[in-house]
């Protein structure tokens, strides 16, 4: 599976569209590409021709599941893939040119700090697990509702009680709120589907870093997939990760070149030790990867 990506690395490194984005890096770019992965016998999707680390994309997981949207839970593990855009904030609107590692441990140590400068805006979590409901006060007035739609748990319902839906899905887009969001959703809808006792899932992610994001956004539609089809009693099935704009940074070029001159090896496969009782109960120490060895880590720097 790992050459669809290698080859579609090349193809964009060759042929993408160039121009300036939103972060003012720079991208190469096409419109449209689909990576699948069979799950069967355990194996997920982990990149061989480099060290990514599932780890941190597991902790990112369990974060947006447990619907929190501060950091400060994720710095407080160790996980610095969030904290560049608080940190761009606070330094803008501040001027005060503290070190990424410095506001990590201050949103750490500080609760109030943490509250004011931390939080992304009703990102993945919120969405996800409260999704925003107004409801008629009777007054002439609507009042949001104290306890929003928990897409997640509708989600495994449905799968339970009518797995030939076609309408599993849990959506991160919501048009109401992408202002108030750090940044609006990128792997923005999945819809999960059973056929013959297994339960695929389908991303539809909106834009990829294919450099450094889509080695995480692999992981993570996996391992959902792999959580959910435990809860359900359903085997895994396959997953399908569809992009939208498809790119890479102008300033991956050594990582693209690194990448593209390996070749893959090996398969990953993932075991979970235990069967929690509800899709919210995962914690980390729950997954175990085996034949995992990887070429080397390369690292690459993160648009903001
Ligand atoms: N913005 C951009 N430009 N790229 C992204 O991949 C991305 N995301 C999330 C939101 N905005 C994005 C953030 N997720 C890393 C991984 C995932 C991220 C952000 C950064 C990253 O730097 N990974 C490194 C090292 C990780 C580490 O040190 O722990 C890596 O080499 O994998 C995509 O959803």
């Amino acid at each position: 599976w790992e050459w669809q990506y290698l080859d579609l690395m090349r193809h964009i490194w060759e042929h993408g569209d160039e121009r300036v984005d939103r972060t003012g890096v720079g991208t190469r770019s096409v419109f449209g590409a689909t990576i699948r992965f069979d799950l069967a016998d355990g194996a997920m999707p982990l990149l061989s021709t480099k060290r990514v680390y599932w780890k941190t994309a597991t902790r990112e997981l369990l974060w947006f599941l447990t619907g929190d949207t501060n950091i400060r839970s994720l710095c407080a593990q160790g996980v610095q893939i969030w904290t560049d855009w608080p940190l761009d904030r606070y330094r803008r609107e501040t001027g005060d040119q503290i070190s990424r590692a410095d506001f990590s441990d201050r949103i750490v140590a500080d609760a109030a700090f943490a509250e004011k400068w931390g939080d992304l805006g009703p990102v993945y979590g919120k969405q996800w697990v409260d999704w925003p409901v107004f409801e008629d006060a009777g007054n002439g007035l609507f009042r949001r509702r104290e306890q929003g739609i928990n897409q997640v748990a509708q989600v495994i319902a449905s799968l339970q009680e009518n797995p030939g839906s076609r309408r599993h899905i849990i959506e991160g887009w919501n048009v109401a709120e992408l202002d108030a969001m750090a940044l609006p959703p990128c792997h923005k809808t999945y819809q999960f589907h059973v056929a013959g006792g297994r339960l695929s899932c389908l991303l539809y992610q909106r834009s990829c870093d294919l450099g450094l994001g889509f080695a995480f956004n692999m992981w993570s539609l996996a391992l959902l997939t792999r959580m959910f089809a435990q809860q359900c009693n359903l085997e895994p099935g396959e997953v399908v990760w569809t992009g939208g704009d498809v790119h890479l940074y102008l300033n991956h070029g050594a990582l693209v070149e690194e990448q593209i001159s390996r070749k893959p090896e090996g398969q990953a496969t993932l075991e979970i030790l235990r069967r929690p009782q509800s899709v919210f109960d995962y914690r980390i120490e729950d997954f175990e990867v085996r034949g995992y060895a990887p070429q080397s880590h390369i690292s690459a720097p993160v648009a903001v």
